[in-house]
């Protein structure tokens, strides 16, 4: 990188560690430790959304792949696209399936292991920031754009308003969204599946700390200086991940020549779960200029995928 020229998570930190509330884009939490750790969360047992969204492609997988005819599935952030397979399953052969992750190692493995298990898929991994605009599709063909586990909740409403418009605006008409919405329920079993005794959301949410760390070469920032915290906000409808300051914690970037103060007790917001009913599933993708045409939940009402089409 040339004098001057920031990294895009210097620009980040810049940007939101010296924010009221502080606060930094949740991707960061996604390196590769932060999604191998969100990979063990799926199969936590307070972590419900995972589970139950895969109940939903069991039962109706090739009822929604049927229903749009695409021959190319895209995934955005698609992890180790284990729920994946139950939709590739029910595509035809010679479809091709584009998985997008931030994570290039997730992402390369995933690829991998998924090309193995379908020699009849063409696999055309994308590695992509999929919060700025869709990636276009190496493969041509129809395609129908995945966004699973309720990723879409990570963006608060406007930028989700306008993440919504702009995936609708690169759609061609007759190509179709899958979008999975995790449903607002009781507060205690949406705060204890953000908060799991076995701690590991806890760790997962302090490896943000570790990515400063490491990838400014900051001083005196310590993971365990931080303690976890999920709160329910019922107003903005949202789970909210929060890092507390344990003591005073007094930092310095080197690459931004910056302090960084955190008042003990005070916090850092590091992701929002933002949490839906059927009802503003709906509105919000017919407000981006798409038409919702069915919706499944699994037999509890937790989760819900929605399917709509440009
Ligand atoms: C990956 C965004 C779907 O919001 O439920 C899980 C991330 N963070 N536990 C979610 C997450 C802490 C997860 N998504």
């Amino acid at each position: 990188m040339s004098r001057g020229e920031q990294s895009p998570l210097a620009a980040d930190a810049l940007a939101g560690l010296w924010a009221q509330p502080p606060t930094l884009p949740t991707k960061w939490l996604y390196d590769d430790r932060g999604s191998s750790l969100y990979d063990e969360i799926t199969s936590l047992p307070e972590y419900y959304p995972a589970r139950r969204e895969t109940e939903i492609l069991r039962a109706h997988a090739a009822e929604i792949v049927g229903a749009t005819g695409a021959t190319v599935l895209m995934e955005l952030g698609s992890g180790t696209s284990a729920k994946t397979r139950l939709l590739l399953d029910a595509l035809a052969p010679g479809s091709a399936y584009v998985p997008v992750d931030v994570s290039a190692e997730t992402l390369g493995s995933a690829a991998e292991v998924i090309s193995a298990d379908y020699p009849a898929l063409r696999v055309a991994p994308v590695v992509a920031d999929f919060t700025g605009e869709l990636p276009a599709s190496p493969v041509a063909g129809r395609r129908l754009v995945v966004f699973l586990g309720g990723t879409v909740g990570n963006f608060a409403d406007e930028e989700r308003a306008a993440f919504l418009s702009r995936l609708a605006a690169d759609l061609a008409p007759g190509e179709w969204f899958l979008l999975g919405t995790d449903l607002i329920k009781e507060p205690g079993r949406l705060t204890a599946a953000y908060n799991d005794k076995a701690g590991v959301t806890a760790d997962f949410n302090r490896n943000l700390i570790e990515v400063l760390r490491s990838q400014l070469d900051a001083d005196g920032l310590y993971p365990d200086d931080f303690d976890h915290d999920a709160r329910w906000n019922p107003a903005g409808r949202r789970i909210e991940m929060w890092l507390t300051a344990r003591r005073d914690v007094d930092a310095y970037f080197p690459t931004l020549d910056r302090r960084w103060r955190l008042p003990r007790g005070t916090g850092l917001l590091t992701e929002i779960s933002v949490k839906f009913t059927p009802e503003t599933v709906a509105a919000e993708l017919t407000a981006a200029g798409l038409a919702p045409s069915a919706s499944w939940t699994d037999p509890h009402g937790d989760f819900q995928l929605t399917l709509a089409h440009r």
